[in-house]
């Protein structure tokens, strides 16, 4: 084990909540865990877990005033409800105390609240992780998103997403329009890629029925002849193929 990860894990010991340094190590292992599954530098995947909530041992107004005094740009959203600040905060910690260089780390620590337009994957993976990691109980849809996790990133992303909108517009929470940027970036990532999976299964199709009509030509001696019981083969290819393809993709 890397001692930069030791060192991190005993300063964070000390410095946040048991409950909170709980959730940090549920939050780096899953990280790793998605990292395996999504083939992801899992060194890079564990120190944004590590480090994501580290600036959430202080209160409101204290992070108001030190994102002041280091000149962090709030938005309108942050400072309308200031916890939203351990983010940005969190990544200056990461970057001026823990000694983290990786811009693609510390961008995951600065969005892993709101989200962002263009998430990254480790973005994404650390996004997801503080959603699902073992500790976390109270959303109902936890078991339904931990298996969606590792099937689909994005679609985990975007349900992620739905789920915290439709609480904080419930709860009359102020919703920053980053987390609105985010949800509506992730829902067309969504649907481009789904668009693009229809448009490769349908040509998929078109090439199949191209092989078996081109087979069924060479099969019969004369086309003219034949020509009424070639179209009730393909047909027949036709249903049957289909009917496979139904079978292969359930
Ligand atoms: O720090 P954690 O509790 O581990 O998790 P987190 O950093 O994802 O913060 C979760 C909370 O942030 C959750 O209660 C929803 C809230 N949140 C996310 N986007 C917004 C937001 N709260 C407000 N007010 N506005 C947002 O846009
Ligand atoms: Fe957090
Ligand atoms: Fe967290």
């Amino acid at each position: 084990m890397n001692t930069q990860v030791i060192e991190i894990r005993k300063s964070l010991k000390k410095k946040l909540d048991p409950f909170r340094f709980e959730h940090t190590m549920g939050v780096a292992y899953t990280c790793q865990a998605l990292a395996m599954r999504y083939e992801y530098d899992l060194h890079k995947a564990e120190l944004a877990g590590l480090l994501h909530d580290c600036a959430k041992r202080f209160d409101n107004e204290t992070m108001l005033l030190k994102c002041q005094k280091r000149e962090i740009p709030m938005t309108d959203g942050e400072l309308r409800d200031p916890s939203l600040l351990h983010a940005k905060l969190g990544a200056w910690y990461a970057r001026e105390k823990y000694g983290i260089e990786d811009q693609e780390i510390l961008t995951a620590i600065e969005c892993h609240t709101t989200g962002k337009k263009n998430m990254t994957f480790l973005d994404k993976i650390l996004y997801v992780a503080d959603y699902i990691e073992p500790g976390r109980y109270k959303a109902s849809e936890l078991p339904e998103m931990r298996k969606l996790a590792f099937i689909d990133l994005d679609l985990a992303c975007l349900s992620i997403m739905e789920s915290i909108l439709k609480y904080l517009e419930s709860t009359n929470c102020p919703i920053d329009t980053t987390t609105i940027e985010a949800y509506e970036d992730m829902r067309r990532v969504v649907a481009e890629k789904e668009a693009a999976k229809k448009a490769a299964e349908s040509q998929t199709e078109e090439i199949a029925l191209g092989e078996s009509e081109s087979e069924q030509d060479t099969l019969t001696p004369t086309k003219e002849v034949n020509h009424v019981e070639s179209v009730k083969r393909n047909g027949k290819n036709r249903r049957s193929r289909s009917r496979r393809e139904k079978r292969r993709r359930h």
